[in-house]
């Protein structure tokens, strides 16, 4: 029986959950939890990768203090942003936040001498403002000629574990600079954007050992003997390992929710059709050779910002969700994935606004403020799935939802009844589920991801929610 941990840091949290596999079932222990967030430092939005990984080894000590001697250690987190190191390894700057507003518009300007089509020809990625390829084309050049090598979060966070450096694939395909037909960086678009292929180390894939923890690490804190495996370092590759997908028979769709939504379908060949183009789906690159056709939606993000602006964060989730429900729904609806959202000063006011500019009711209390974003995300996510079916020419009759989203009952059934299909909620952890997965598979304790997706369901516990009303 080993010990595995999964470091999973979002944008809004961070966590290492302990794994193992016991009499057959797969048990899963929350060892250490912290915050996180950006703050604006030297002019952007700067995340604070110092405390993240203080925060890594508070939380290992914590482990060795539970008695773990000897584990393994798999990282994931957000994608796209990145860390410049220069020819002694160490950090250039502290890494901007894709929420920083220094990629606004900028697609336009690189697509000046690239078309958006060729782009989404070679990489198949969907077009978000703030992919890499744009905040390379907004880096400052001083910083770039400087830098030795670029390091994705992840991979990071692994390099000053371990001290070795690699560009993991799921992540990696994110960046909208790997060539989705090649499989392997773009050499047109480094060479448009202005950077060497040597920048990167070699793109790896889930699933590899990478090291153990360096000594001065073990000299400096007390940690179990811990050695990383390369998991599907970007947190939606490793939910998707983790959806308990154990139905073949019904074309299932997956919704990873938390700060984010993504929606989406597994497949083991990329969709890169005008189709796909127009609706702007990705093809990201998940473990074990398939594709995330998906899109991404700003999710729950907006309520986190509710909730923290609200009267000074008065109120919990729990209570939002209890006032949502009081009033009634789909009374006004936002268009979530206007950029306006990404990053505003003030959410609640920006949400107030777009409801006045269109006529609509403008929602006030908590509880309507709520109710707005919840109805707007599934009127969206109904888009959304429609598009994917259309794109793949067959009807979605299943849908699992997992991450800490899955956990709001009355957003599963309002999903359930609007796109009149089963929901499967659950686990809220699937990322760190999917992170130990990929471990547990790299050491051979499971045998692959079907194996896993199995394991998983037998071993957490579903919500089932059936629709109840006539489709609207
Ligand atoms: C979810 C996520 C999304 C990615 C966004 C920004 O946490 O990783 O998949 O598009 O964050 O990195």
């Amino acid at each position: 029986m080993r010990d595995y941990i999964a470091i999973d840091i979002g944008a809004s949290s961070g966590r290492l959950i302990h794994g193992k596999v016991e009499s057959g079932k797969l048990t899963i222990n929350e060892i250490h939890r912290f915050k996180n967030s950006f703050s604006f430092v030297n002019g952007h939005e700067r995340w604070g990768l110092d405390f993240l990984i203080q925060q890594i080894f508070l939380g290992l000590e914590k482990a060795k203090r539970q008695g773990i001697e000897e584990c393994f250690i798999g990282i994931d987190t957000w994608a796209i942003d990145y860390v410049l190191l220069d020819k002694i390894g160490e950090r250039l700057a502290d890494s901007i936040s894709y929420r920083d507003k220094r990629t606004q518009n900028k697609i336009e300007e690189f697509c000046q001498s690239i078309s958006k089509e060729e782009i989404y020809k070679r990489t198949g990625i969907q077009f978000l403002e703030f992919n890499t390829l744009y905040q390379l084309f907004t880096e400052e050049r001083e910083l770039l000629e400087k830098a030795d090598k670029l390091l994705l979060i992840p991979d990071y966070i692994a390099y000053v574990l371990s001290g070795k450096m690699v560009l993991e694939e799921t992540n990696a395909s994110t960046t909208q600079l790997l060539n989705i037909h090649e499989r392997r960086l773009d050499s047109h678009l480094l060479e448009k954007v202005g950077v060497e292929e040597n920048l990167f180390p070699p793109l790896v894939s889930a699933g590899e050992l990478l090291g153990e923890v360096l000594d001065k690490w073990q000299e400096e804190y007390d940690l179990p003997k811990a050695k990383v495996i390369t998991v599907a370092t970007h947190d939606t590759a490793s939910a998707v390992v983790g959806v308990p997908a154990i139905f073949p028979e019904k074309n299932w769709a997956y919704l990873s929710s938390g700060t984010w939504s993504l929606i989406g379908i597994e497949t083991n060949t990329p969709i890169v059709t005008e189709l796909g183009y127009d609706y702007n789906f990705t093809n990201e690159w998940g473990a074990y050779g398939t594709y995330r056709v998906l899109k991404n939606i700003m999710g729950l993000w907006i309520v986190q910002e509710i909730q923290r602006l609200y009267e000074n964060g008065k109120y919990t989730f729990a209570q939002m969700a209890t006032f949502a429900k009081e009033t009634p729904f789909f009374t006004s609806i936002i268009d979530v994935n206007d950029p306006i959202f990404t990053n505003p000063e003030n959410t609640i006011e920006t949400i107030q606004e777009q409801c006045r500019k269109t006529g609509q009711v403008v929602p006030k209390t908590i509880g309507e403020l709520t109710n707005c974003v919840y109805s707007s995300l599934v009127k969206c996510y109904q888009k959304e799935l429609g598009h994917i079916e259309e794109v793949l020419g067959k009807k979605i009759n299943a849908l699992y939802i997992v991450g800490g989203g899955s956990n709001v009952r009355l957003l599963n059934q309002l999903i359930a009844d609007t796109l009149d299909l089963s929901v499967y909620a659950g686990p809220s952890e699937a990322t760190a589920i999917g992170n130990l997965a990929v471990q547990m598979i790299a050491t051979g304790e499971i045998k692959d991801k079907d194996e896993a997706r199995k394991l998983i369901a037998h071993s957490q516990e579903l919500q089932v929610f059936e629709p109840n009303y006539v489709r609207k």
